[in-house]
């Protein structure tokens, strides 16, 4: 008996912790736009996206050159705010950022982007935290530094202060809409 309080004990501080968590894997997109292309890599999970380096590759860029994307259409079990997270691999300062567009196309100077200092290396990296209503939205990641990788995305309701993805996650089809 005190055996199972303890499974029921941990699962529900286990299911507490981990909340709601949507895991799509990159290249299972509904649509894919260029100069955003699918590219294999053992080091990735099955495949991952990419803006291809252009050369020669900028090291200060004024913008991206072309609105290359992906968009993912997702079901949001429930409302809440949500942290964004990504598995990258960033060439360099110049190739190390997307933009995170949720039910928009058009980037402004509120865009929210995902970025940060680690080169050359598959980690995870945390992008937005992101108010989303329950149902239907599109997630679109576009362009925004030539030579930037991208494996898997992630939305939690985990605050990136609680929980931290480290290693590749569980793709969660039951919240992709195809
Ligand atoms: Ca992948």
């Amino acid at each position: 008996m005190i055996v199972v309080f303890l499974i029921i004990a941990i699962f529900g501080a286990y299911s507490q912790a981990s909340g709601t968590r949507i895991v799509v894997q990159t290249e299972h997109y509904n649509s894919i736009t260029p100069s955003m292309q699918v590219v294999t890599d053992k080091r990735a999970t099955g495949k991952y996206i990419e803006i291809p380096l252009r050369l020669p590759h900028g090291v200060k860029e004024s913008g991206p050159a072309d609105t290359g994307h992906a968009e993912y259409k997702i079901n949001v079990p429930k409302a809440g705010l949500y942290q964004f997270w990504a598995r990258c691999r960033w060439y360099d300062y110049a190739g190390n950022s997307f933009f995170i567009l949720v039910d928009a196309i058009q980037v402004t100077s509120k865009t929210p982007f995902i970025t940060d200092e680690t080169y050359k290396k598959w980690h995870w990296v945390a992008g937005p935290a992101l108010q989303l209503s329950a149902g239907f939205h599109t997630i679109r990641i576009q362009n925004h530094r030539d030579g930037a990788k991208m494996d898997q995305w992630l939305f939690t309701t985990a605050k990136k202060n609680r929980w931290q993805p480290t290693r590749s996650e569980k793709e969660t089809p039951q919240y992709m809409v195809k």
